[in-house]
């Protein structure tokens, strides 16, 4: 039996309800633009997914300036230092004092899923969870499409004036571009972090990270009762190979316990291997298609950027929607990418300078004792020249 196909025309549509649809949605709303949601996922796994904490200070005043931010404004807490552990000893870097003075917002990320999703259905948005986009078509025409998998298992297709692709790096809308009609810039950085999330408060005021013989480790407040740590492990290896009695050990020699004092343990609530990977696409829009959020450019952990890269161009996009659609003006639609991509590049050359900075060679040779001793430099500069902290901190907080 072949699925009946339904249809239905609306404004815009965006794929995926991660930050970067969620924030375009709102913003949509906000401004009179009819737009639908479809998230593959269910609700409450969306707002359950843990993922990023750190919210620029860019980020919070576009949140602010939509009337989205009363939950972090709440709940999120002020982290302006982080410290650094090497085998010298600990330097602490405040970097809210460095550069433009600016602090970070430390909210979890499925907290701020959780607001945006409670705010967008409050203001009568349309938001189809359990709903997977397959097909995405029409982008040269002004009658674009995208067919769902509706939760019944039924085919629906939604037609609209725009496709926003906010739906992460497997999603359908990165698929859709063809390889000749953009340049991917992908990059492995040849290094792995296992993503541990423990049951324990955070050990120190700081984020920590690291710097040792064995590998990177880095300690990271999310809330009250939760703390991300990170291992720096050999890439393709097991999570679940890292018992908890390993982790813990890791993680005591590399942040040097027994010199700067225990972390507080807690039950390992989920451990993940990533790989450190970049991956940009140029542009990132086609035809009446525009990508948004890891679906345009995927950015390695290190320096925190992904979700705040997401919110950056999902107001831009929104601003140059309701140009478009409101004012028939086409030329912020046009730029759409040229605006967002040098932000990208300048957030992938931040994070590609702390992988540098975080990760020495393992090993003896020669060439890891040059590599070690050049990253000893990178790490002595920062702790004395007041310039590179300005230059630090305006990167580290800025997007
Ligand atoms: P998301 O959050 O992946 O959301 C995409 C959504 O699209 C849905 N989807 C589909 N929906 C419909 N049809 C389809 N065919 C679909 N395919 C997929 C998915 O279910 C999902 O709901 O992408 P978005 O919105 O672009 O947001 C990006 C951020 O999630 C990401 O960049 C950050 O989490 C990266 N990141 C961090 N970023 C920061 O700014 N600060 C941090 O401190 C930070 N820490 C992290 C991170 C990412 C991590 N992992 C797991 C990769 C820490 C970790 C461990």
């Amino acid at each position: 039996m072949t699925d009946r196909l339904s249809e239905e025309t609306r404004g815009v549509l965006i794929v995926g309800a991660g930050p970067a649809g969620l924030v375009l949605g709102n913003l949509l709303l906000a401004a009179g633009v009819d737009c639908v949601i479809v998230e593959r996922q269910s609700r409450a796994h969306v707002e359950q997914r843990a993922r990023a904490g750190f919210l620029a200070a860019n980020t919070v005043r576009i949140l602010t300036d939509a009337g989205l931010a009363d939950g972090l404004l709440k709940d999120g807490r002020q982290h302006d230092t982080c410290a650094f552990r090497t085998e010298s000893g600990e330097f602490e870097l405040a970097y809210g004092d460095r550069g433009r003075g600016e602090a970070h917002t430390v909210y979890p990320q499925q907290h701020l899923v959780r607001d945006l999703v409670a705010e967008f259905l409050a203001r009568g948005g349309d938001l189809r969870f359990g709903t997977a986009a397959v097909e995405i078509a029409g982008l040269a025409s002004d009658r674009a499409s995208v067919t769902v998998r509706t939760p019944d298992g039924g085919s629906h297709r939604l037609h609209g004036a725009f496709v926003a692709g906010c739906d992460g790096r497997h999603g359908t809308a990165r698929a859709t571009v063809p390889a000749t009609a953009a340049r991917r810039h992908v990059r492995d950085h040849g290094v792995s972090w296992l993503a541990l999330l423990a049951a324990a408060p955070q050990s120190m005021a700081a984020v920590a990270y690291a710097v040792h013989r064995d590998g990177f480790a880095g300690h990271m407040a999310r809330t009250p009762d939760v703390t991300r740590y990170y291992l720096q492990v050999d890439p393709g290896d097991d999570p679940d190979a890292w018992t908890d009695r390993r982790v813990w050990e890791a993680l005591d020699r590399r942040m040097r316990t027994d010199v700067h004092g225990p972390l507080h343990r807690g039950e390992i609530l989920e451990r993940r291997v990533l790989a450190m990977r970049s991956d940009v696409l140029d542009p990132i829009q086609y035809g009446r298609l525009f990508l948004v959020g890891d679906a345009a450019s995927l950015i390695s952990p290190s320096a925190a950027k992904g979700a705040n890269l997401a919110v950056m161009e999902a107001e831009t996009l929104a601003r140059a929607l309701a140009a478009r659609l409101h004012g028939d003006d086409e030329r912020l639609l046009a730029r759409y990418s040229a605006d967002c991509l040098p932000r990208i590049w300048r957030a992938q050359e931040f994070s590609h300078w702390m992988i540098g900075l975080l990760h020495g060679p393992t090993g003896d040779g020669d060439e890891a004792a040059f590599l070690r001793a050049l990253q000893h430099a990178r790490l002595e500069s920062l702790r004395t020249s007041r310039r590179h902290q300005d230059h630090f901190a305006d990167n580290y907080v800025g997007i």
